[in-house]
């Protein structure tokens, strides 16, 4: 039979389970990748499991998030990951070295094969022919020491481009445009498959810039044909031998196929707060724009940055806007500081940031209150900027800088100046000296461990009842960002107790002392959600906090793909109410009774909740591998022993 590029990638790696769309399987893990905030809380993960010889191909932990060394923790932090790394048999990538998206995709992509990273953002690399999946550090340290990764197989969805983007149009007009056809809400257990002759007129960056920001589809993946493009890319970066022909087989059948002119694609914006709320620039052209901020692992390729320079030679960011720069990678930054692209941005007036997340992740230039900040990145959350009030729209790099060169929202196309027909270099830098390979003598490494750096605790075993109250009865489309917010906080990643004090910080400042009352009382706590919940990043203390604070369930109208795996992984029932209606009927303070709940897990796919202040019962749906069954019954992954938890 025909098989998409997707099947086939799966199938060469299957474990465990059938190739049917909607069935759990297993597949084989051959690379992994961490960063800092997520890495930290995986590495002791993967030592509370005994820190066997990885067993993958590759493992690489990066430090691009927690940049800012305004104390000890983040120094820390790195110390750890680098000691660690190296003692056990992984790779470490320094801080300044990169986004790990971007150095991934440069350095250690490779068409064919399996990626799993503790970040959402994973699948930049299947812009190089890759199936690369987000998921909590806990899931990559189980596939480090070798386990299967477990998903549900997913239902392809073809993307076929035709045509060619025109000029000042680029690859993230095309992501955004299919986020506006699509939006975030309902893609859960499906990947993305790009074909069609338009595929092939897009570098191997700019399709990254669009299989990236597929996390914001909810997809489990997105993944480009491994072509001559791909071959390109990969022999530029000296690595021809990462490459090999893969496609999709001649008339394969996808589940859903989407067609998409790459010549009708126009300058688009996701408008606050969502990056599914789009619209193209030029029907909302005009609005003040105060600060520009290029970069991020969406976009801040060599391509990108080549263009923005071009742009701007010669030009000036208009007085009153702050614009901020920060390449994707060292690579990116030496070869634009060799090129002397770099002496026009800084002549433009822009700020030159490090080669990481930074403002992204609002770790860095969080705009003044009320702004209007215009960011090529692909998140745009209420008060992920660090600045409640700002307005972020997300741009392609193209119409920041027209932004930056006019003080408006303006569509690049209405400049009135060419579109800079980029080439890279010939020749790229090529330094790997920031890239260090594991100890040869890995035993005569001491693991450097900072104050702050607190284990996982321990968790309990499911009980057959849990009853409390619902600490929180929040709407649609909450994201991990509401639940357990980055920016200043990232500091205490790797000290849990510390950092659940700020659970829910944005939405509610009462819910983690609250939570700790009730849990020290010995009731449960109950989160109530709408569509969504849990969408955005891969960050497992979304769930690992909660939990610490003594929350056993959520109950959602739906929840999304990782934070489903990571609330499942430390021992949280995920409930999805059965009828959607009823969700209006639970509000905060309601006291819930859950009974019979070992057999539940174990055998059901249905929970009877009682609501005891309203007299009133609903049901919930469990949607659970039996692998899954057995993690809540041992009260997280963690709990289970080595083989019960291959199994
Ligand atoms: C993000 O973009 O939200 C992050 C910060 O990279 C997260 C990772 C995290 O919170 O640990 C992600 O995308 O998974
Ligand atoms: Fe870093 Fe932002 Fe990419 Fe997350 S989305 S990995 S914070 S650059």
């Amino acid at each position: 039979m025909a098989r998409t590029l997707v099947y086939k990638i799966l199938e060469d790696h299957l474990v465990e389970g059938d190739l049917a769309a909607g069935e759990p399987i297993g597949i084989r893990i051959d690379q992994t990748l961490t960063q800092d905030i997520t890495g930290t809380m995986a590495m002791m993960e993967y030592e509370a499991m005994g820190a066997p010889p990885p067993a993958t191909d590759l493992s690489v932990n990066y430090v691009d998030h927690n940049m800012m060394q305004l104390g000890v923790e983040n120094a820390d932090d790195h110390e750890f990951l680098r000691t660690f790394s190296a003692a056990h048999g992984m790779v470490f990538s320094k801080p300044g070295n990169g986004i790990c998206h971007q150095v991934h995709l440069e350095r250690f992509s490779a068409a064919g094969k399996t990626l799993l990273g503790a970040d959402s953002h994973t699948p930049m690399c299947g812009g190089a022919g890759m199936i690369a999946i987000g998921a909590g550090g806990l899931d990559v340290a189980c596939a480090i020491g070798g386990m299967p990764f477990h998903l549900t197989c997913p239902k392809v969805l073809g993307v076929r481009l035709a045509g060619r983007l025109r000029p000042f149009a680029g690859a993230k007009d095309v992501i955004l445009k299919l986020l506006s056809l699509l939006s975030t809400k309902g893609n859960v257990g499906w990947m993305v498959e790009y074909t069609g002759p338009g595929a092939g007129t897009l570098s191997a960056p700019q399709r990254a810039t669009i299989t990236n920001m597929g996390a914001e589809l909810g997809v489990t993946s997105s993944v480009f044909a491994s072509d001559q493009v791909t071959r390109r890319f990969l022999a530029w970066q000296g690595r021809e031998d990462a490459w090999r022909p893969l496609k999709a087989d001649r008339g394969a059948a996808y589940d859903r196929t989407i067609e998409i002119d790459l010549a009708r694609v126009e300058p688009m914006v996701a408008c606050p707060h969502s990056p599914g709320n789009v619209r193209t620039v030029r029907q909302i052209a005009g609005l003040t724009v105060n600060q520009v901020c290029i970069g991020s692992c969406t976009n801040s390729s060599l391509r990108d940055l080549l263009t923005v320079a071009a742009m701007l030679r010669g030009r000036r960011a208009r007085p009153e806007v702050g614009l901020v720069v920060a390449p994707g990678s060292r690579q990116v930054l030496r070869t634009i500081a060799r090129t002397g692209a770099l002496e026009d941005l800084i002549a433009a007036g822009a700020r030159i940031d490090e080669a990481a997340c930074g403002f992204c992740i609002g770790a860095a230039q969080a705009p003044r209150t009320g702004a209007v900040s215009v960011r090529t990145s692909n998140r745009n959350f209420e008060g992920r900027s660090g600045t409640k009030s700002a307005q972020v729209y997300l741009t392609s790099p193209e119409t920041a800088v027209a932004c930056a060169l006019t003080g408006r929202l303006t569509d690049p196309r209405d400049l009135g100046i060419p579109c800079p027909e980029v080439r890279g270099p010939r020749r790229l830098v090529i330094d790997d000296s920031m890239i260090l390979a594991p100890s040869a003598a890995p035993a005569e490494v001491e693991v450097f461990r900072g104050p702050n750096l607190v284990g996982p605790p321990p968790l309990e075993a499911l009980p057959d009842r849990l009853a409390g109250p619902v600490a929180l009865a929040v709407g649609d489309k909450i994201t991990t960002d509401h639940i357990m917010p980055a920016g200043k906080l990232t500091i205490y990643r790797s000290n849990v107790p510390k950092y659940a004090e700020y659970v829910f910080c944005r939405v509610d400042g009462r819910f983690a002392s609250r939570c700790a009352e009730t849990r020290d009382a010995g009731k449960a706590n109950f989160i109530v959600g709408g569509e969504s919940y849990g969408q955005g990043s891969s960050r497992e203390h979304a769930a690992l906090c909660p939990r610490f604070l003594g929350v056993r369930a959520v109950i959602a109208k739906s929840i999304e793909r990782i934070h489903h795996a990571n609330l499942v992984n430390f021992g949280i029932l995920p409930l999805v109410f059965a009828d959607t209606a009823d969700a209006e009927s639970v509000g905060q303070g309601d006291e819930l009774d859950l009974a019979d709940l070992r057999t539940a897990v174990a055998e059901r796919d249905t929970v009877t909740v009682r609501n005891v202040t309203r007299g009133a019962e609903f049901e919930t749906r469990l949607n659970l591998s039996p692998r899954q069954r057995k993690i809540l019954l041992a009260g997280g992954v963690l709990n289970l022993a080595g083989a019960d938890a291959k199994g």
